[in-house]
């Protein structure tokens, strides 16, 4: 930290935090390459001043250990070895071409795009994909929100959110914001739900959260049991009427399908499974029945785990069935700039046949994709901003897998576990050197977009994804010389001549995938000083100028589409805050019912089968394996991988296995001792934090630690060490790793 004389006079700077998808405005003061102070900027439109703790350890980040600074290339002893830029560029160009012209551009697989703070990298590799032909792709939401994604998307043909500061009666199931957030403002948010006597917080965890304790009911499942305790409330509010039938009736369909399969549920049974009384789920059911409004938030708890897509729906027509959707309160369907992605199933994967949801290869299948011997397997990998060989389900697996293929690019700004095992690793300048923005933006009424501004200048060495990707896409012969002169001269001429030439390679159906190239190569030196990379969103601006009117309209930008999306880009460019771009009201969001008929569709066939398999019970654990072990908590200071010094965690740095009491007592050990923790997949040696948060027979270890860095000595368990990838689900894909069979013994 820097001392307070000298920091007092040093500007603060406007950026975002970067550490989760909230991506919170803040302020930041540097001393030379470092960010030493931090706060919330009050005028970002949705932070609004707001920061948790962890913003404050960014440092860690942009100066952590295992920075790229120049581009690699594996030699044949799987060690790496520095070369140019020129050699980079050229060397991968070839190798991926080679690929294409031999097995076609399918076997050219696309991973990451974008972690909690950076969406842009993800927006330019389109020219890259496109210029080799990739078909696939995928990125973590395979491996937590697809299920979600296709539930919505065939129940009401959009996707929704909470609106968690309106509500009357709010829920989250397996999730825990205290310490996630996922909604603006959470901590504040949460406290203003809990503390209003008119209000009720419910919680559905197996665990006494720091959420749990805020919540006015507390469903304390047994683990992976929440699909009995989801099918025990509905059959409550359809026992007891609680359903809203003028909002059924005049926009749903199903309804009859959904009575006739749980109207029987035995809810006495049924709370038995799950652990929770029937008593408690019959008040939860009628606070939410009898709510003014209701808004409810599923996350990794239940979307990683047993039943993941069957909860989905469950949760669902919990909101469905008591009319909870489409006003103030309730749940909405936002206007993105960017929608993330849509829940339709169009196609498989093409070697294991997997369900493709939005576009995503199920996370779990990914290994067998390129592993079978099969002619159409994934022979290379482009992998951006993530780090599948740590976050991916069984770790030795995927190693195996990015081991295997002929072509293993990585783009990141440090030497991850996956840019260790990649042939090629090119270096990224950092969130805090160039422009940046994510589309993770799902407010409403109103919705806002942030791009920041580089900090700092970039460091010597590694280049922005979009020059990466303008050099890859230049160097497989895709842009045209005549479209980058004509777009050239038009940027000189100024945004409103730019817009227009735009339009006509965008008409162009060769030319138009190519647009964010062109747009980099030939906008991006006209603008203003660290905002070049920000030259693709012009096109964004023009698509929502094209799709969004009326929602513009509302937010200002009143005109002619060019006109439109002009002032929309250029109040990016002048909003180191951010800024409101759309403005709806309530009404919108039920002419948004995007399914074919235009009506909320409660009856899924697939899924009421699957509640019909619940009345067989959840089955004995296996003796061998009498714990389960949720691998992947948030924490205090974790942050999937994205800073990777063990140093940045004020507390807990090793990452202790959370343990109860009564088992800690049943094994003979106290709080600090070491156990050896065993799955079905691995070992490990971990320390034990014993704590009444915990319930008998589960355990929990954090997420994103276990890295193999180069100053790290106390970093850790990687929890895929101890994940399996047949354990996902049977709809989707998605991995159980908040369910995985565990068994524990004391070291001697
Ligand atoms: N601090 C921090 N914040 C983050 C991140 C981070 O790494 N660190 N990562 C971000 C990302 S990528 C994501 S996806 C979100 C995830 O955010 P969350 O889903 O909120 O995070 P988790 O802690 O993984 O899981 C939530 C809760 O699920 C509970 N759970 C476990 N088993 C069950 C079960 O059987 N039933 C129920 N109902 N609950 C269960 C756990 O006890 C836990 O409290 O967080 C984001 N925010
Ligand atoms: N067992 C288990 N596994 C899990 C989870 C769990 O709960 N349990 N959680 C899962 C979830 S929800 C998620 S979202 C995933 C996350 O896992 P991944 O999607 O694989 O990504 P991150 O760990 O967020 O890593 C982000 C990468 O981006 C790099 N990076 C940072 N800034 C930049 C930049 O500006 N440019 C480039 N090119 N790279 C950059 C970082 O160095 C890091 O390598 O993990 C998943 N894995
Ligand atoms: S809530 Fe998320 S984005 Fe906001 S300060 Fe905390 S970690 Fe950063
Ligand atoms: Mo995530």
């Amino acid at each position: 930290m820097g001392q307070p004389s000298t920091s007092r006079s040093k500007p603060w700077q406007k950026t975002a935090c970067i550490l989760c998808e909230c991506n919170c405005g803040i302020e930041v003061q540097l001393d030379g390459r470092h960010l030493i102070r931090f706060r919330g900027d009050k005028a970002h439109p949705a932070s609004q001043g707001y920061a948790c703790e962890k913003p404050h350890r960014l440092d860690h980040y942009q100066n952590g250990p295992d920075r790229l600074l120049q581009p690699m290339r594996k030699r044949a002893d799987g060690t790496h070895e520095p070369i140019d830029w020129d050699t980079a560029i050229r060397e991968v160009a070839e190798r991926l071409a080679a690929l294409r012209d031999e097995h076609g551009g399918e076997s050219i697989f696309y991973y990451g795009g974008g972690g909690q703070g950076n969406h842009l990298p993800g927006a330019y590799s389109v020219a890259t994909r496109r210029a080799l032909g990739s078909r696939y792709r995928s990125s973590a939401l395979a491996q937590e929100k697809t299920g979600e994604f296709w539930v919505s998307h065939r129940m009401v043909g959009t996707q929704t959110r909470g609106d968690f500061e309106h509500c009357q009666v709010g829920m989250f199931l397996g999730k825990n914001p205290w310490f996630s957030h996922g909604i603006a403002r959470a901590r504040v948010t949460l406290k203003e739900l809990s503390r209003d006597p008119q209000r009720t917080m419910i919680v559905v965890d197996p665990r006494r959260t720091k959420t749990a304790e805020l919540a006015d009911i507390h469903l304390q499942v047994n683990p992976g049991t929440d699909a009995w305790l989801l099918a025990a409330i509905v059959a409550v509010l359809l026992e007891e009427g609680l359903t809203d039938s003028a909002f059924l009736e005049e926009r749903a369909t199903g309804f009859d399908a959904v009575v006739a399969t749980l109207g029987p549920v035995d809810v006495s049974a049924y709370a038995a499974i799950c652990g929770v009384g029937e008593a408690l789920i019959r008040r939860a059911a009628r606070v939410i029945g009898e709510a003014e409004s209701f808004a409810s938030y599923e996350d990794l708890g239940v979307q990683m785990n047993r039943h993941s897509t069957l909860v989905s729906y469950l949760h669902r027509l919990i909101w469905l069935l008591t009319g909870n959707f489409g006003r103030k309160g309730t749940h909405y369907s936002p206007t993105p700039l960017q929608p993330i992605a849509d829940g339709s199933h169009k196609r498989d994967s093409p070697v294991t046949g997997a369900r493709i949801v939005g576009g995503l290869v199920p996370c779990n299948s990914i290994a067998d994709e390129i592993l079978t011997d099969h002619e159409k397997r994934f022979r290379a990998m482009i992998v951006e901003a993530a780090n599948p060989a740590h976050s991916l389900a069984d770790t030795p697996r995927m190693h195996e897998a990015l081991l295997a293929l002929d072509t293993l690019v990585v783009i990141d700004v440090a030497m991850t576990e996956t840019a260790k095992l990649a042939d090629y690793v090119l270096p990224a300048t950092t969130q805090f050197e160039k422009a940046e923005a994510t589309f993770f933006n799902f407010e409403f009424p109103k919705n806002y977009f942030h791009l920041r501004r580089a900090l700092l200048e970039p460091a010597e060495g590694p280049l922005p994804e979009a020059e990466i990707h303008t050099r890859l896409t230049e160097a497989l012969g895709a842009l045209d010389d005549d479209v980058v002169a004509m777009l050239t001269t038009a940027a000189k001429e100024g945004l409103r001549p730019y817009a227009t030439a735009l339009m006509k390679v965008a008409m162009d159906p060769r030319k138009a995938p190519y647009a964010p190239a062109y747009l980099y190569r030939t906008l991006g030196p006209e603008l203003p000083e660290g905002q070049a990379e920000g030259a693709v969103l012009l096109a964004l601006a023009a698509k929502a100028a094209m799709t969004s009117p009326a929602a513009l309209a509302r937010a200002g930008f009143e005109g002619s589409p060019l006109e439109v999306a002009v002032r929309l880009f250029e109040t990016m460019l002048e909003s180191p805050s951010g800024f409101v771009f759309s403005e709806e009201p309530w009404e919108v969001v039920l002419g948004r019912v995007g399914t074919p008929d235009e009506k909320i569709h409660l009856a899924l066939d697939d899924l009421l089968d699957e509640v019909r398999g619940l009345a067989d019970g959840p089955g004995p654990l296996d003796a061998e394996y009498p714990f389960v072990l949720s691998a992947g908590e948030r924490r205090a200071f974790t942050a999937n991988t994205i800073v990777r010094d063990s140093a940045w965690r004020k507390k807990d740095a090793e990452g202790a296995l959370r343990m109860s009491p009564a088992d800690a007592e049943a094994l003979g050990i106290g709080d600090g001792d070491a156990v050896r923790l065993t799955t079905r997949r691995g070992s490990v040696v971990v320390r034990v934090s014993v704590t009444d948060v915990m319930r008998a027979g589960h355990v929990s270890l954090p997420n994103g630690l276990g890295l193999d860095t180069a100053t790290d000595e106390m970093g850790g368990v990687a929890p895929n060490l101890l994940t399996e990838t047949a354990m996902r689900d049977p709809f989707v894909g998605t991995p159980q790793h908040k369910f995985v069979p565990a068994r524990i013994e004391a070291l001697a």
